[in-house]
């Protein structure tokens, strides 16, 4: 079943139609920067530009390139009412009768480029119609999904309910390659970025430690993986489970976190959690949070629900 096929029968289901209309653009803007990471290297759109963005991050030509096509796609939709993206200082006004929000990292992992890895897009949708409605808690998502660019193109999506993966053809046409996925439990992996051991809060650090020993969730010797592109890493966790950190640390404390809310831990957030996973801060659940403003920063735990909710205990008995 191709994507057409698949939002139809949303359709018939009662979904509204304007917002099954605008996941065909999403999908169709990630197709097209699929196309243009194809051929990155060879248009010289690997290496940094002299730009920065409000992150205080280089961007990459390809992060330009992306951010564009995302933007332009929003905006040949009458059901958008703002495009928010991690590469724009402000939310970007595209309808005065849109009546959802697309929020987006347009190219997440861009570090990645240079060296082949995988990258990805991450995109969320709330229904919002004024500015002042852009800061809702997770939960609020109508839709969340991301595209992995790696060896294949993948498409992971939800709409609260199941989360299904596709995968690009030979005819640049995404085919459903599995239905109602759900994070398996049992696989003693975890994901983050070791070089911060001796910043991390200590319910990390203790949790890292007794998965070392033997001594975690699954009671055996844990593997480590860690790409650097949260996309890459969160799609290997739905495929066979295990649990990815970026959890806060004496560094990043400052700033919030690492990885943003909006973009990032929110629609991640809500694939795994409707994957049957878990997603948290160590203290509170992601989609919880009240967001206060649009490039927020929060520590992020997500993947198999028993693995985050023994590092949310270690947090717990820390704080008695
Ligand atoms: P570090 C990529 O820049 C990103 O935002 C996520 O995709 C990734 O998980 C993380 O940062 C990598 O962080 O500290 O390992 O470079």
């Amino acid at each position: 079943m191709i994507l057409k096929q698949f939002l139809n029968a949303k359709r018939e289901r009662g979904f509204d139609p304007d917002l099954l209309e605008l996941v065909q653009t999403i999908a169709d803007a990630t197709i097209k920067i699929s196309r243009q990471l194809r051929v990155a290297v060879l248009h010289g759109h690997v290496g940094a530009t002299e730009e920065t963005n409000v992150q205080g991050e280089v961007q990459k030509p390809l992060d330009v390139i992306a951010d564009n096509v995302f933007v332009a796609a929003c905006q040949t939709s009458a059901a958008v009412s703002f495009a928010v993206s991690e590469e724009q200082d402000n939310e970007i006004p595209v309808s005065a009768t849109g009546k959802y929000a697309v929020i987006f990292d347009p190219l997440d992992g861009s570090s990645n480029l240079d060296v082949n890895v995988t990258v990805g897009s991450i995109v969320s949708v709330i229904p919002a119609k004024a500015a002042s409605e852009l800061l809702q808690p997770g939960r609020n998502q109508v839709f969340a999904a991301y595209a992995a660019y790696g060896p294949s193109t993948s498409l992971v999506l939800t709409f609260g309910d199941d989360v299904d993966f596709f995968s690009l053809n030979a005819d640049e046409e995404y085919e459903l390659a599995d239905a109602d996925v759900k994070i398996p439990s049992g696989n003693a992996e975890f994901s983050i970025n070791t070089s911060r051991q001796n910043l991390w809060d200590k319910p990390v650090q203790d949790y890292i430690a007794a998965s070392l020993a033997g001594e975690g969730v699954y009671a055996k010797r844990y593997n480590m993986r860690w790409v650097g592109s949260m996309v890459a890493d969160i799609h290997r966790i739905m495929h066979r489970g295990g649990i990815f950190l970026y959890p806060n640390d004496a560094e990043i404390a400052k700033k919030g976190g690492r990885l943003r809310l909006l973009y990032e831990a929110n629609p991640m957030g809500f694939l795994v959690e409707a994957a049957g996973g878990g997603a948290s801060t160590g203290l509170v659940r992601i989609l919880d949070i009240q967001p206060k403003e649009l490039h927020q920063r929060v520590p992020v735990i997500l993947g198999a629900l028993d693995e985050v909710e023994a590092v949310e205990r270690r947090y717990a008995e820390a704080k008695a």
